[in-house]
């Protein structure tokens, strides 16, 4: 493309090493270059990460215990598969977010546009990131206050299914008023998403690991942690919101069983 200009990184020459002529520069970077063009889905990636830049982040970690929930899910994934679905965490990490935004509104909001208002919506659309061949993508399960867990995972499987199929609509994809995304499935620990405006928050899940913890009589016994990292709009969001709602996400999580009392 003639109009793109090269940004290619010098490597500083060896003082002995005679300095290329430059048509000889120019046709062995070509050689050892790839161009590829910023289209469709990266090029919004490229438009709404720009945006997201310009919102001052902070972020928050901790780890969450996640012994109870495994067991749980082992009890109720076999009933799930019987019914064709496939239960994961994510459908309990994304009740337990719900549950807790009831509590902490504010994380489930929106700045309007000219910097006046915090719009907080009371309806819970719980955006996941996802690996699809196109590229990454953030479709959306919308009204999760109103859903049971199961529900949540039906319409997770539907959009993991569509995602990998690269038929997502608009619709799935839009109205997110909060996300979640697990890069556990494919590795690693802490992470430092990225909002995805006008969302004011975003949770990375990392994957579950068993690590060694002392009890109280400092005898080392073995646990389950998930490590998940926060990143939230700083203007809206102040981090001692941000650490009440993982700690009350996390008693949800450790104690999956409280999710029975305030699930609708
Ligand atoms: N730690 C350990 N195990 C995990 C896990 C975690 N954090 N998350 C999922 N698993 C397990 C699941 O329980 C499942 O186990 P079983 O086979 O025993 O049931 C297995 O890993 C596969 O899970 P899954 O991928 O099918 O399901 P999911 O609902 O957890 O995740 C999806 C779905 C679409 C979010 C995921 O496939 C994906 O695309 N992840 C990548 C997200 C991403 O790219 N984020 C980065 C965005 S910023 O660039």
């Amino acid at each position: 493309n003639g109009n793109q200009t090269a940004v290619v990184a010098a490597a500083p020459a060896a003082a002995t090493t005679p300095a290329p002529t430059p048509a000889a520069t120019a046709s062995s970077q070509k050689d050892r270059e790839t161009r590829i063009p910023i289209t469709g889905i990266k090029k919004v990636m490229v438009k709404t990460m720009n945006a997201a830049a310009l919102v001052p982040h902070f972020g928050y970690c901790d780890e969450y215990l996640m012994d109870g929930l495994m067991l749980l899910r082992q009890q109720l994934k076999p009933m799930a598969e019987s019914r064709g679905i496939k239960l994961s965490y994510l459908p309990f990490l994304i009740k337990a977010t719900s549950l807790a935004l009831l509590k902490y509104p504010t994380l489930n909001s929106s700045m309007s546009p000219n910097e006046t208002e915090i719009i907080v919506k009371n309806y819970h659309n719980i955006g996941v990131a996802m690996d699809t061949p196109q590229g990454l993508l953030v479709p959306n399960i919308k009204g999760v206050e109103s859903k049971s867990i199961f529900e949540i995972a039906q319409e997770l499987n539907r959009l993991q299914k569509v995602g990998l199929a690269g038929q997502l609509t608009p619709n799935d994809m839009s109205g997110g008023t909060f996300s979640l995304s697990n890069i556990g499935t494919i590795g690693g620990t802490y992470a430092s998403p990225v909002l995805l405006l006008p969302e004011v928050a975003i949770g990375a899940i990392g994957k579950i690991q068993k690590l060694p913890r002392f009890d109280k009589n400092n005898n080392v016994y073995p646990v389950h942690l998930m490590q998940i990292s926060w990143s939230a709009d700083h203007r809206v969001i102040d981090g001692a919101t941000m650490a009440n709602f993982s700690n009350l996400l996390k008693s949800y999580i450790e104690t999956p069983n409280t999710m029975l009392l305030d699930t609708k």
